[in-house]
C-alpha cells in the first residue's frame, strides 16, 4: 500500500470480491451482444439505473487529511508537480453535471462533481510529445491506466466535491478522477500519482480480465 506518513487505512482487502468479479469477467456476465448510441440512448447496454450511489472498492478506505494530500505528476513531463492541498485547489475550478456507468451494471445520472479539469492540470506540467498514455496510483494501491488523448478530454476532472459538498471519504475524497465517457472503474478514488508513459501500463482490474479501455456504450466490459 502506500508509505506515505500519517494516512491511515482502515477495512481489509476483500479477497473474495475480487475473486468473485475474476470470475465474472471469465464468464462474460452481463453481456448483451449489443451496443448503444450515447446520442440516442442515456442508459448504456446491461445496465441498471441506480437512484442511490453505490460504493465500490477494494475494501480498504484511506483517510488522507488535506495536510497529508498530494498530487504528483511525474514522468513525462516538462514540470513535475508534487501539488499540496493549497497548490492544486489554487488551479482553476470547474463544475460538471454527469452520468457514471459502473461495470457491475448500476449507472447514475446527473452527478454534480466540482474540482479542478484534468486538461487545467495539464496546462502546467506540460506533458512531453513523446506521452501517450497515463498511469494513476492511489492511495489504496489501486491503479488504472488511460490513453493520454482520453485522460485530457474536457469533461475529465479531478473531482473534490459532490452535489456542492466535499467528496467523502467512501467516494474516495478528498481527490478522485470523474471521467464519464468510460465505466468508472477507469476513475480513481483516493488519486495521489499520475504518471504519464510512453507505454501503455495496464491497472489493477485491466490485469483481472476487464477491458484495456472500457466503453459502456461499445459494452467494453472484459478483455
Ligand atoms: N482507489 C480506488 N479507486 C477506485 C476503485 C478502487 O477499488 N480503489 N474502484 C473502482 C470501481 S470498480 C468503481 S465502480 C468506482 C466506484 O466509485 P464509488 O465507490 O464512488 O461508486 O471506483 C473506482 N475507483
Ligand atoms: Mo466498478
Amino acid at each position: 500500500m502506500t508509505e506515505d506518513e500519517g494516512i491511515t487505512i482502515s477495512g481489509a482487502v476483500k479477497d473474495k470480491l475480487i475473486r468473485t468479479k475474476e470470475r465474472w469477467a471469465e464468464e462474460g456476465r452481463l453481456l448483451t451482444g449489443t451496443t448503444a448510441d450515447p446520442e440516442r440512448d442515456r442508459l448504456p447496454p446491461g445496465q441498471t439505473l441506480a437512484k442511490d450511489w453505490p460504493v465500490l472498492d477494494l475494501g480498504v478506505q484511506p483517510d488522507v487529511p488535506k495536510e497529508k494530500f498530494r498530487l504528483r505528476v511525474e514522468g513525462l513531463v516538462a514540470n513535475r508537480l508534487a501539488l499540496d492541498w493549497d497548490g492544486f485547489m489554487a488551479l482553476p475550478q470547474s463544475e460538471m453535471v454527469v452520468d457514471i456507468h459502473c461495470v457491475t451494471q448500476w449507472s447514475r445520472y446527473d452527478n454534480r462533481f466540482g474540482g479542478v479539469k484534468v486538461r487545467d492540470l495539464l496546462a502546467v506540467a506540460q506533458p512531453t510529445p513523446e506521452a501517450r498514455f497515463v498511469s494513476m496510483t492511489c492511495y489504496d494501491g489501486y491503479t488504472t491506466n488511460l490513453t493520454l488523448e482520453e485522460f485530457a478530454a474536457a469533461d475529465v476532472m479531478f473531482a473534490h466535491s459532490w452535489e456542492g459538498q466535499p467528496l467523502t471519504r467512501q467516494h474516495g475524497g478528498p481527490v478522485r478522477l470523474v471521467l464519464p465517457k468510460l465505466y468508472f472503474w477507469k476513475s480513481p478514488k483516493w488519486i495521489t500519482r499520475v504518471e504519464l508513459l510512453a507505454a501503455d501500463r495496464p491497472g489493477f482490474w485491466e490485469v483481472r480480465g476487464y477491458h484495456n479501455h472500457g466503453d459502456p456504450w461499445l459494452e467494453e466490459r472484459y478483455g
